[in-house]
């Protein structure tokens, strides 16, 4: 550009923003702070939200599995460390934010952390609903009945498959635990046998798998939950009678303070 086009523009530009001046001196003082007020709100308005959603994404434990596998008495014990039997039911998502019971009592009240559980009930229908979750979990804990395991196998590993090769949840890298609950009844089965049968089917369902373009492991191998980009782990839980240490572990890995 040469010279002459330059001090033009710059010509220009001292015009527009005498007019400029010239038009903000012509609107009353009052309705100028008062357009001031409105856009410094919204500004505030903006970033408060932005950053209460980012809290809550960054805290949001998600509990997830077939229905039937306890994921309702999973939540009222970390909620309230009882399991409410009775009171249960399967029909809506349970959701809420508080302190795990476990860590309730405790005196450093700075270390304590508030986690934003959601305990997402049945499976496909609700594949919509997951996908909001999934998108916004900091962790997420698959419950599998370890009893009644081998009759719901098949559809406990496509809703885990769903799950693991969900977009968010490998592109956030989405740490998931495998949690086999109801040990506490003498025929379930072991959390190896369970993990073991799960990367069985999974094989399978991973080289029936050509359309999703995230697949699982690694082709021409079985699969295994170490090959995963997130980090899986597996754990046993009793939501009946409490014993739910490993789950908290979990969670607090997950949740930020
Ligand atoms: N024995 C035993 N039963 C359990 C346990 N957790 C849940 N149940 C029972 O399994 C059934 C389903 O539990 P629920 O929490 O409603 O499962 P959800 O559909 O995954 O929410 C209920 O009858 C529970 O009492 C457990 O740890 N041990
Ligand atoms: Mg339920």
């Amino acid at each position: 550009m040469d010279k002459e086009k330059l001090d033009e523009l710059k010509i220009q530009l001292q015009q527009l923003l005498n007019e400029a001046q010239e038009f903000v001196q012509q609107i009353p003082p009052a309705q100028l702070c008062t357009a001031v007020g409105v856009v410094l709100f919204t500004v505030f308005l903006f970033t408060v939200m932005y950053y209460l959603l980012k809290h809550r994404s960054a805290n949001t434990i998600l509990l997830t599995g077939l229905s039937g596998s306890g994921k309702t008495v999973l939540f009222y014990q970390l909620r309230d460390g009882s399991c409410h039997q009775g009171s249960v039911t399967s029909t809506k998502p349970n959701e809420g934010r508080f302190l795990l019971h476990s860590e309730a009592n405790k005196l450093q009240k700075g270390k304590m952390k508030h986690v934003h559980v959601v305990d997402v009930p049945g499976h496909s229908r609700l594949l919509a609903k997951l996908d909001e979750f999934l998108s916004r979990a900091a962790g997420i804990v698959f419950v599998v009945d370890s009893v009644e395991f081998l009759p719901h196998l098949r559809i406990a590993s496509e809703y885990l498959y769903d799950i693991l090769t969900n977009a968010s949840v490998v592109k956030r890298k989405t740490p998931l635990l495998l949690l086999c609950n109801k040990i506490d009844r003498v025929t379930a089965h072991s959390m190896d046998f369970i993990r073991r049968q799960l990367e069985k089917e999974m094989t399978v369902l991973s080289s029936a798998d050509t359309s999703d373009e995230h697949t699982l492991g690694v082709v021409g191998e079985a699969f295994a939950f170490s090959q995963c980009h997130n980090k899986v782990t597996t754990a046993e839980a009793s939501g009946l009678t409490g014993d739910i240490y490993h789950l908290e572990q979990f969670i607090s890995e997950c949740v930020k303070p």
